[in-house]
């Protein structure tokens, strides 16, 4: 039986609603799970929520409701933006499920009886933004060396994982596969990291303090497991980890798993430790991604400056924005998001060229051909510049998004919308239809086949935009139904009738209150 392809999102706490940077992994993932399935291969897409943790239970406290209340509210507001933004994942947990507490005490309970889970007192610091431990050394002024907020001082009884056991085999597992972390930068982190030592893990906290919302330790009534172990394992508890071992063995190892670069040191050491301790295989890629910030500054509801991935979209419209955030940064490195730079993207490369292409190409169907695409006449005269550009791109596109590049990936597929806005200059077929019929009719279905495979290839990143342009171009189904095999050039079918339609980028109205669609 093949190994389905296993990619997830982090879990995200649900003490609040979803932002941009939310939504920029989610859609990361959904353009690498649409792209899988493109290829023909099932795949299986996991999203969900993290819904424990002090966090959680202090955001319900500070609302004056219970946390059962507020997750229930909150997981509504997660489901609804991913339906929204055209997220297609195949499975969506939340902490909070039965199926996924029952694997989290089994997995305690094992590492328990293992010996890799022992009591001890935990003196320290405690983070709750952050939902992390610190030591003294790793602290100045009481202040959390990585958010700056306050922390809280901590003694009290816990159950600790025995993660310095680990040290040496994830060390030399993290070596064997300089590809487990990625980008490069990361690996180096995480390497240099292990390399100073691993110390042991409190993983529960006293029911007594937090007030009991968590996962009840199996072996100790006054301890609730901690968030992150508790979280971590929703990644093998989703696939059925223990309760379904022949669906688990077909979905796992994961293939890759998005995160952002603040919480790379739980997915890239403590993670793979427990991982390690349980004697489960490790997931194939851990990808750290950039952080997008707002002219300069962290996004926070203290600064007023989070943006809503839904009002963005209702501007620009949904695939708009998921090219948006996927074309301006590379992915892995940092970004500023602004309305101004997604405004000047959807005029250049949505409005002036990708629209602006197949509205020409279409309007010169229609009034030289009834808007029926002539047959491809034997022997006819391809561009050699489109030809070459178009045989390269599916192993381009593969190369780039098998390493999570997806600006190259659209910038590859943009080289091949210019060249044939380009090869329309060239050709000028507005003085073909007075001097040669037989090559008007050679450019023309040259260019609906170009757009015909730009269709296919976009049709991850921007899913309502390709099947408008599959729609226009008068083809049945959709493009993401395409076996890649038929990618190839000339396969666009002769006397098909094109639909021309609206705009796909209609003209932004720019008004005080910014752009929108009009
Ligand atoms: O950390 N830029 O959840 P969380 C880019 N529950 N990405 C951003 C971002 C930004 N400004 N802000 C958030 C948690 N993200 C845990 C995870 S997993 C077992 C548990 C994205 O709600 C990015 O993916 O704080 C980041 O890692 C994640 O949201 C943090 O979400």
């Amino acid at each position: 039986m093949n190994k389905v392809f296993y990619i997830t999102t982090p879990i995200y706490y649900v003490n609040d609603t979803p932002h941009i940077g939310h939504s920029y992994t989610t859609i990361a993932c959904d353009v690498l799970s649409r792209y899988q399935r493109l290829n023909g291969r099932e795949t299986y897409f996991l999203t969900g929520t993290d819904e424990h943790g002090q966090k959680v239970s202090q955001a319900a406290k500070a609302a004056g409701k219970e946390p059962q209340q507020l997750v229930d509210e909150v997981v509504e507001k997660y489901k609804a933006m991913w339906k929204a933004l055209n997220i297609g994942n195949d499975d969506f947990i939340r902490t909070t499920d039965p199926r996924h507490e029952k694997v989290v005490q089994k997995l305690f309970a094992d590492l328990h009886a293992k010996g890799d889970i022992y009591p001890g007192q935990y003196e320290g610091w405690y983070c709750v933004p952050c939902e992390t431990f610190y030591l003294e050394t790793q602290i100045e002024k009481g202040l959390c060396p990585d958010c700056g907020r306050p922390l809280e001082k901590l003694k009290e009884n816990t159950y600790f994982f025995r993660m310095s056991k680990y040290q040496d085999q994830l060390l030399a597992y993290i070596e064997s596969h300089p590809d487990f972390v990625q980008p490069l930068g990361r690996y180096h982190e995480i390497v240099n990291f292990v390399k100073s030592g691993l110390r042991d893990l409190s993983v529960s906290r006293p029911r007594s303090r937090i007030g009991g919302w968590g996962i009840a330790c199996p072996f100790d009534q006054e301890q609730v497991i901690y968030v992150w172990f508790d979280a971590l394992l929703n990644y093998i508890s989703a696939p059925g980890y223990g309760i379904e071992p022949e669906r688990f063995g077909r979905v796992w190892p994961a293939d890759v798993q998005v995160i952002g670069k603040d919480i790379l040191k739980f997915h890239a050491i403590i993670w793979p430790a427990l991982l390690l301790a349980a004697g489960i295989e490790l997931p194939k890629k851990i990808f750290a991604h950039g952080w997008w910030t707002i002219a300069g500054e962290k996004m926070s509801k203290s600064r007023g400056n989070v943006v809503d991935p839904l009002k963005i979209s209702a501007q620009f419209g949904v695939d708009s924005y998921r090219y948006f955030l996927l074309r301006e940064v590379p992915f892995g490195q940092d970004g500023d998001f602004s309305e101004t730079a997604l405004s000047a993207r959807y005029q250049a490369d949505l409005a002036n060229n990708l629209g602006n292409l197949l509205n020409r190409t279409l309007t010169m169907l229609e009034k030289y051909f009834a808007g029926i695409v002539p047959d491809p006449a034997p022997g006819r005269k391809t561009d050699e510049t489109l030809t070459r550009l178009a045989q390269a791109l599916p192993a381009r596109i593969e190369q780039h998004l098998s390493e999570l590049a997806f600006s190259l990936a659209l910038e590859r597929i943009w080289e091949i919308i210019d060249a044939a806005n380009r090869y329309i200059e060239n050709k000028a077929p507005w003085k073909l239809a007075k001097t040669d019929k037989e090559e008007l009719a050679a450019v023309l279905y040259n260019l609906v086949d170009i757009l015909r495979l730009v269709a296919v290839y976009l049709s991850p990143f921007m899913p309502k935009i390709s099947q408008l342009m599959w729609e226009q171009l008068g083809l049945p189904g959709t493009p993401a139904e395409l076996e890649i095999t038929k990618t190839s050039l000339n396969q666009f079918p002769g006397k098909t009738r094109i639909l021309k339609g609206q705009p796909l980028f209609p003209k932004l109205e720019i008004n005080e209150e910014g752009a929108r669609c009009s």
